[in-house]
């Protein structure tokens, strides 16, 4: 039976405001059978469910092609509900192909500024003038009457700072920290809800809090506000049509009502103050208003920067339940979560009116197990609720998040009731598409941290960190990570909105912000005279389009960076005296290496053979996503330009005998990983690594530049064991040194928690940093063996290589590719036998290496010889090793190993 299944519209469910005008469909397509590939489709969109009358029918297309249809033989309306449905033809199956496909939709947005015609509203420019109000915020309402019978409504919307819409009190939606954080004095994304529910006849109460959020809020360690503008809007159309046929649009005006509302404070780092006694039965009705309400100001602000949000909204992902309440030694009272998480506590209270309770987040405890906010900087993490005193009250916050495990609780009846308190994790609703098992508890555990570092810093950007006062889009870290990332979740349309702004944000030279989207120039001061466009900072702007491409097959997304990633490497070829090194300019090295100079962030690898390498790197990329956009002129220039920084790398940090004249380990690394060394150096280079590793009796000093390629070019040296013996190790430094601290993310620094207990310093010490957990690319890639191949991206076509090594017993990956879902396990049976299990979805293609396999004779496939296995389309067999050319289905393959 062929199946087709997760129909989707630009990687998403039933999206809402499409605005690109020609959105592409795809599917997955399943089957027990093997070796299913897509040999027709036919796609239908219509305006109705039930197809009948279509807007575009494909009819019966000769094309394999299931991932990133594009939908161009349309001319898309806006506010537009468009259903499609597709089936498909395989070998094998009749006439008519599969049965159709569940039905799915999407749907036009406002797909045009002009068709704004709501003005934007603000609180009086008075309001919150006294002191204790200084920090209020607004809440803004209208009424609307509906008098006959509505057939649909949407809501379309954005804001200055962020927004919460409210209808008769009740809040639309669960997408915080709306409209989403971009470079908002050229982007702003708005949102789209339908409402037809909510719109009975009668009169509604519509309502919006106005926080501060990114735009206007406290955003940086220099403690800076307004950094986009001071000033927090709304803009509002509310669309209804009704069953007669006709059309009303409400939106925001002069008519519109301010009042303060009872958050007394809310700011990203610092938390919420709010006072229930001040809460307004404002959706009652006019009448029912005890304070008198002011008349909003309408304010100017460019429509024109509006745009269409691709990504998900950040949503209440999952809820913790605290495992402990500990009385520390100093006396207080502390909740653990059990686990370092990102989002807010959400709590019941029961007490007088007037009274206040407090809750203050930390991730860690220090070592004689008090309360500590040291490395939390100047954030606050605080939440202040005073209470009105009528029954069970419950709150949780609006406009700000947390990172914390503990939180401090005070003002709270004793004993404490484990079941008031819930935690609350918020992040990018990303789809989990990855999962890895292995013998180890702490390898696991390892991975567990790394998809927790995810969680909690894909909050609408990639952060560095969730907790102090700092929480931006570091490109450095995003570009390290995401390799890692795109294993772990879908995170496609995540970084199809960051790429949007980090072009938006990219110098007129071409150079790339330390951080995106970019907060104003001025903050940058102590950086030296630029803030921008430091080696492997920089070099985001063409990693991450291309490990998107790669993952997803987004051949759309590499187009539109393609001139960005250009002007990245015409910025560095413009830098030095000679155009072929980089070796000008600030850059942050090999950041937090243990090589460094005591004092210092800056491990011991020169920085402009960094510089150098990632820049040879970066040429090979954008050289790599010319050939895949067909780009033949192009390819020759870059394959040219590539060859001569190899050149200048090789003149300048190769001795003329052939070794690297920088004896660290990143500089090996990055050496090998991309290719700047070949022949006798690249063995040289391999065995240097080797014997740098054995003079700290195989630990590593790389920093964040050097870590997330050390055991894949290990792998590649074939020093799997060597691979295998950092990844195991357990004594400082390590990865799993972490673990045996008992870390639930992954730590900023290697000594974020010292042997003896102690901190690495206050200053900068998060225990919620993805970089370091880019080695999760490795046990996807090289334990598991799964990996994409650029030739046929997306796993389209899908390279599986296990790579079993001493002190694993077995491990698996399971990842939910574009196609479906890709596994690769390995498992070491008693006397030498191996077993691999493979799964291969259809419509894709693998090669599988067997590992340790000796001859394809001695493999079986569920008992049977290779050759009379189906869904094995080549056997590849040379002495001591076997390679197989592979349909989708599952296979199980065992055999003896060589070891
Ligand atoms: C710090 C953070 C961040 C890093 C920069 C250079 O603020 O550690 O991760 O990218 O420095």
């Amino acid at each position: 039976m062929v199946q087709i299944a997760k129909v989707r519209c630009e990687y998403l469910k039933n999206p809402l405001g499409i605005d690109v005008p020609h959105p592409r469909i795809s599917w997955q397509i399943q089957s027990d059978e093997r070796g299913i590939q897509q040999q027709a489709y036919q796609l239908q969109v219509s305006l109705e469910p039930e197809f009948g009358h279509n807007v575009w029918d494909s009819g019966q297309n000769a094309s394999g092609q299931s991932v990133h249809v594009v939908l161009d033989q349309i001319e898309l309306q806006a506010r537009t509900r468009y259903y499609y449905r597709v089936k498909v033809w395989t070998a094998g199956l009749s006439l008519e192909g599969s049965v159709w496909s569940e039905t799915a939709y999407f749907e036009t947005g406002l797909m045009d500024y002009s068709a704004w015609t709501a003005e934007w509203i603000s609180a009086p420019s008075d309001f919150a003038a006294t002191e204790e109000d200084a920090e209020r915020i607004p809440l803004l309402r209208t009424f609307v009457t509906v008098e006959k019978m509505v057939k649909s409504a949407r809501i379309y919307a954005t804001a200055l700072g962020m927004y919460e819409l409210q209808w008769n009190g009740n809040r639309i939606g669960d997408d915080y920290f709306t409209p989403g954080w971009t470079s908002y004095g050229k982007r702003l994304q708005y949102q789209v809800y339908d409402v037809t529910d909510q719109l009975a006849v009668g009169t509604h109460a519509i309502g919006a809090l106005l926080g501060n959020g990114w735009y206007k809020g406290e955003l940086g360690w220099k403690q800076e506000k307004e950094t986009y503008g001071s000033r927090a809007a709304l803009l509002f159309q509310l669309h209804i049509s009704y069953e007669d046929g006709t059309e009303d649009i409400v939106v925001s005006n002069n008519d519109w009502q301010a009042a303060g509302s009872a958050i007394l404070m809310s700011e990203m780092y610092h938390g919420e103050r709010y006072d229930a006694r001040l809460e307004l039965d404002w959706h009652s009705g006019q009448a029912a208003d005890s304070i008198a309400w002011q008349p909003v100001e309408t304010i100017i602000h460019p429509n024109s920067i509006i745009t269409q949000q691709v990504n998900e909204s950040v949503r209440p992902a999952e809820t913790l339940k605290p495992i402990a309440v500990i009385q520390t030694p100093e006396g207080d009272t502390v909740l653990d979560f059990g686990q370092n998480m990102v989002g807010w506590v959400k709590f019941e209270v029961e007490g007088a009116a007037g009274h206040r309770v407090e809750l203050q987040h930390a991730e860690v405890l220090d070592h004689a197990g008090n309360f500590y906010m040291g490395n939390i900087r100047r954030a606050e993490q605080r939440i202040q609720y005073t209470l009105k005193g009528s029954g069970k009250e419950t709150f949780e916050p609006h406009f700000t998040f947390q990172g914390f495990r503990y939180v401090k609780l005070t003002g709270f009846k004793a004993p404490i009731n484990l079941e008031a308190f819930r935690g609350i994790v918020l992040h990018s609703d990303m789809e989990r598409t990855g999962f890895f098992e292995c013998s180890d508890a702490k390898v696991n555990q390892l991975h567990h941290n790394i998809v927790w570092g995810q969680k909690g810093n894909f909050v609408d950007v990639p952060t560095d960190c969730p907790q102090r006062d700092e929480r931006l889009g570091w490109t450095g870290d995003a570009q390290m990570f995401i390799r890692t990332a795109s294993y772990v979740m879908n995170v496609a349309p995540f970084f199809t909105k960051w790429l949007q702004d980090l072009k938006a944000d990219q110098t007129r030279e071409g150079g790339i912000p330390f951080y995106i989207p970019n907060l104003k120039p001025e903050f940058s001061e102590g950086w030296g005279d630029t803030s921008h466009s430091s080696a492997a900072w920089g070099d985001a702007a063409v990693i991450c389009p291309w490990t998107i491409y790669e993952a997803y097959g987004d051949a759309r997304l590499l187009e539109a960076q393609y001139d960005s990633m250009n002007q990245w490497i015409q910025y560095i070829y413009g830098q030095g005296s000679n155009p072929y090194l980089w070796n000008t300019g600030f850059h942050f090295g090999d950041w937090l290496g243990l090589d460094s100079k005591p004092n210092s962030y800056v491990g011991a690898t020169d920085r402009d053979l960094i510089a150098t390498a990632y820049y040879a790197y970066s040429v090979s990329l954008v050289a790599k996503a010319a050939k895949a956009l067909g780009k033949e002129t192009e390819v020759e220039r870059l394959a040219a330009w590539h060859k001569q920084i190899i050149a200048a790398f090789q003149h300048e940090f190769l001795t003329p005998s052939g070794r690297l004249s920088v004896p660290t380990q990143t500089a090996q690394v990055l050496a090998l990983r991309f290719g700047l060394v070949s022949g006798a150096a690249k063995e040289r280079a391999e065995q240097k690594l080797a014997e740098l590793l054995k003079e700290q009796d195989d630990h590593l000093t790389t920093g964040f530049v050097g870590t997330p390629y050390l055991n894949p070019v290990l792998s590649e040296a074939g020093r799997n064991d060597l691979a295998y013996r950092l990844l195991l190790q357990e004594d400082y430094p390590s990865w799993l040194y972490q673990i045996t601290k008992g870390a639930t993310t992954i730590w900023e620094h290697w000594d974020g928690i010292k042997e003896d207990g102690s901190f690495w310093s206050e200053d900068m010490n998060s225990f919620n940093h993805y970089a370091y957990g880019a080695i999760g690319e490795w046990l996807y890639s090289y334990v598991a063996g799964i990996q994409p191949d650029e030739e046929e991206p997306g796993f389209k076509h899908v390279k599986i290589s296990p790579q079993p090594g001493p002190g694993l017993t077995w491990a698996e990956a399971r990842l939910t590719t574009m196609y479906g879902v890709v596994v690769s396990s390995w498992r070491r049976k008693e006397a030498g036998r191996m077993e691999i299990q493979v799964t291969v979805p259809g419509n894709a293609r693998a090669t599988l290496k067997l590992p340790e396999a000796q001859a394809a004779a001695d493999v079986l496939e569920n008992g049977t010889a290779l050759s009379q296995t189906a869904g094995i389309t080549a056997i590849y067999d040379e002495a001591g090793s076997v390679t197989l050319e592979l349909g989708s289905g599952q296979y199980h393959f065992a055999y003896d190993s060589y070891l």
